[in-house]
């Protein structure tokens, strides 16, 4: 069913029909949100993160029910890491490496306890999960497939963190002719600045790279 529908978004109206918009849910994995961890590795404090979850749960529930099609990625590379370039695995100086074995199993590798989706945000039977070995969500993934086979022309932008998967993936997806609308208080990063500026980044000169709005907005819009 078509429904031609609008989010009140900056720079302005971000038009939508349900049946070509996809909700994208980027990395909200253990490894990103909970203590020991990728991201705490990485030397972060993860609990900024954790407070967008209650507003990223009520938007995927208002989704489901509206019938939208959800999309959720993981940031996370084979057993054998052949999908894992020494550039990603050696940069900087980690307390733990990609592959090596932390209080949640390998460091984003499939399969293991820190790969998976937090419970609050478990994807239901049906719904679409992707494990992406880079930050875009596109790169050695099946993703354009899925959306092109389903349809998809616009695509709503939910998860971790703002300045770093969540906005690679759209600015590849922009790329592609994808419309890009990301909720602002269901995204966070452990650097809340770098998290304002890639908000004003994408929104600037017209919408350069897509569109913002608050998820208040989004549940506005499919009432
Ligand atoms: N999912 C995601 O954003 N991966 C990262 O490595 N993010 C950081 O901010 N480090």
């Amino acid at each position: 069913e078509i429904r031609s529908l609008a989010v009140q978004a900056q720079p302005f109206d971000f038009p939508f029909d349900l049946a070509t918009t996809a909700l994208v849910i980027i990395d909200m994995q253990r490894d990103f949100i909970e203590p020991g961890g990728f991201g705490a590795s990485l030397g972060n404090d993860v609990s900024l993160l954790e407070a967008i979850v209650p507003a990223c749960r009520r938007t995927l529930q208002a989704w489901r029910a509206a019938g939208g099609l959800v999309l959720h990625t993981r940031e996370a590379h084979r057993p054998d890491l052949r999908d894992c370039p020494p550039a990603k695995r050696l940069r900087g100086n980690p307390s733990l490496r990609i592959g090596d074995v932390g209080p949640m199993g390998r460091v984003l590798v499939s399969g293991e306890p820190g790969v998976e989706i937090i419970p609050a945000l478990a994807p239901l039977p049906g719904e679409i999960v992707v494990d992406k070995p880079g930050k875009g969500m596109f790169h050695g993934t099946p993703v354009q497939n899925l959306l092109q086979q389903a349809g998809i022309r616009s695509l709503v932008f939910m998860g971790v963190t703002t300045e770093v998967c969540v906005q690679t993936s759209m600015r590849e997806a922009n790329d592609r002719g994808y419309e890009c609308l990301v909720l602002e208080d269901c995204t966070e990063s452990y650097f809340p600045q770098f998290k304002a500026a890639a908000l004003e980044m994408i929104r600037a000169q017209g919408g350069i790279v897509g569109w913002t709005a608050s998820s208040a907005q989004l549940l506005a819009a499919l009432h």
